[in-house]
């Protein structure tokens, strides 16, 4: 293992590269992708197994979800040792050899970084706790209070104050997730050193970057602050925040390596400053394409929302920065429930939305094989603590089990974190034992395998579209419009550069639509180059129905 010690490999900028710009991602989460060693819960010897398939679908580089050292209280988000790996997750040596093997497969590794804040199990809070006078007592944020009288009433993430009251020492600790995960204290110019050599130390690795998570939390507005509309805009995207990720560029820029942060509260406005050439990072996820605990009660997506918002985000983006694309991660439910009807036709006309669209996309495991939500019978049958707090609140409220549960559920971050379908297998071939999280049960007919059954299997059409970015420098560069803007369930767009056009046109929809061309639009010479249904030439009025997508090339010049 190198020590601190190591000197820092020197890349100069301009040697840097954009390969993330060609790139597809594909993000694990490994507690759910594949368990190696029978204990039900994935592993990183899991994650080496299936490298060769990862490499069939065509990807190129992987995001793993944390697998540090950490009492997980929120899977890995809570992080008690930086540089050690969680031992459910393997060793150390473990991740040398997977990095290594995929490095050889041409597959980039990319880390999942989270610096906003700690495990309550981390050495730093550990000490901090102490004592007022502790050397690390300002690695926190901590205030006067008392048991009945809170610095502030702001709310966190997960439910309940942002503070948590210490009898010991008198004071409060904020965190904007849960109470077991201290928000950081940025200011202090020690935490930021700190966390900046864990970063060269894993640079230095040899990994090839990485997801920064709630990064546009790390600056909290003073404790007096006043909310009016938004009650999360006390320590989301807060100015001030731009110092901090300017000395994180400089780090990530001697290294020739891919960022992407999380950035929920950026708005598509400001993205431009983000992301791009002068950006912080390469690319931002934004949230606001996914509709969020915000919508409870609904049990479908909104089209025209998801549409607008990905829109705004093509559009804003065209000329300056660069879009992270994706449709499902570990938060998320799976999308082909939430825009679709759980059946292969809606998984492949959303992989066609998202694959041509201006960015990189990422795929999120289990995607790429139509896996859907699970069935929830049981708030037993939930790990996530934020749905499991949320049931609660609404029992408290006076809900009945059953209605608080269909509520509750309804975005759960479970829904996405089931195991791996894998065969039509015991636990589906995720595990000989049972899991950690319920396998749902369709894996009989949904699973990976399904592949080598059926030429029109989703798993292809992945393939077949990944390939075709590779191959057309339009879908990577090529200029992004929105068609039929208002239309309800048709999610169509052109690419183009000056040499050629390319249309996508896809219904997001069972049910049979007609759409019309404007008189000026021209509609000869469209060559069909991919389709999910029978071909069909573009018409001035043409009829779509049953999710069929159809991707057209046309030479211009
Ligand atoms: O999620 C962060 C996240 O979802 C917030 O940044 C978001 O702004 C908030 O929920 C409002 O919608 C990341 C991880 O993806 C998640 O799994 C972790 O639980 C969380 O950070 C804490 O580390
Ligand atoms: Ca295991």
């Amino acid at each position: 293992m190198p020590d601190l010690a190591v000197q820092t490999k020197q890349v100069n900028n301009t040697e840097q590269n954009s390969w993330w710009k060609n790139a597809v991602g594909y993000q694990i989460y490994p507690r759910s992708f594949k368990d190696s060693n029978h204990d039900g819960i994935g592993d990183l010897n899991g994650i080496r197994q299936k490298l060769p398939y990862l490499k069939e679908l065509g990807i190129d580089f992987i995001w793993i979800n944390p697998i540090y050292a950490s009492p997980n209280v929120d899977n890995g988000y809570d992080i008690s040792d930086y540089q050690a790996i969680h031992e459910d997750f393997g060793t150390m040596d473990d991740f040398q050899d997977l990095l290594k093997e995929a490095h050889e497969l041409g597959l980039k590794i990319i880390m999942d970084l989270v610096i906003n804040h700690t495990s309550d199990q981390h050495p730093w809070f550990l000490e901090s706790k102490k004592s007022l006078d502790n050397p690390y007592r300002d690695y926190y944020h901590w205030v006067d209070a008392t048991k009945e009288q809170l610095p502030n009433n702001w709310q966190s993430f997960f439910g309940g104050s942002t503070w948590t009251y210490d009898e010991k020492t008198k004071q409060a600790y904020f965190h904007v997730f849960a109470k077991e995960q201290p928000d950081l204290n940025w200011k202090n110019p020690h935490v930021r050193h700190e966390i900046y050599q864990m970063i060269r130390w894993w640079l230095d690795l040899g990994i090839d970057g990485f997801r920064i998570d709630a990064i546009s939390h790390i600056q909290k507005e003073p404790w007096d602050f006043q909310i009016t509309d938004n009650q999360w805009a006390p320590f989301m995207n807060v100015a001030g925040t731009e110092s901090y990720l300017k000395e994180l560029k400089a780090i990530f820029n001697e290294y020739n390596v891919m960022t992407v942060g999380e950035a929920s509260g950026v708005p598509h406005q400001e993205a431009g400053d983000w992301t791009g050439d002068n950006g912080y990072f390469n690319m931002i996820f934004e949230l606001e394409h996914c509709e969020r605990i915000g919508e409870i009660g609904k049990q479908k997506g909104s089209i025209p929302h998801l549409k607008h918002s990905l829109n705004q985000w093509q559009t804003s983006l065209s000329d300056n920065g660069w879009n992270a694309l994706y449709l499902e991660n570990h938060d998320t439910p799976r999308s082909v429930s939430v825009y679709g009807d759980d059946s292969p036709e809606a998984a492949k006309a959303l992989a066609t939305v998202l694959l041509l669209l201006k960015g990189t996309p990422f795929i999120y495991q289990g995607q790429e094989v139509g896996m859907t939500n699970y069935p929830f019978r049981s708030i037993d049958e939930i790990n996530a603590a934020d749905t499991i707090h949320f049931y609660q609140t609404l029992l408290t409220q006076g809900k009945m089990t059953a209605e608080a549960l269909a509520i509750a559920v309804n975005w759960s971050r479970d829904h996405s974190r089931t195991p791996f379908q894998w065969e039509d297998a015991l636990h589906g071939g995720f595990s000989t034992t049972e899991p950690w999280l319920k396998v749902n049960e369709n894996y009989r007919m949904i699973n990976a395998a399904q592949k080598d059954l059926e030429s029109s299997s989703i798993f292809h059409h992945y393939q077949a579209l990944i390939r075709l970015r590779k191959q057309n420098d339009a879908l990577i560069n090529g200029n992004f419009q929105l068609l039929f803007p208002e239309h309800p369930t048709i999610f169509s767009y052109t690419r183009t550069t000056e040499t050629e056009s390319w249309l996508i046109l896809v219904q997001l929809d069972r049910e049979k639509t007609t759409i019309s061309f404007p008189d000026s639009w021209d509609h000869s010479d469209w060559e069909e180059v991919l389709t999910t249904a029978s071909k069909k030439s573009v018409e001035q009025h043409m009829i779509l129905s049953d999710y069929e997508a159809h991707v057209y090339r046309k030479v211009t010049r």
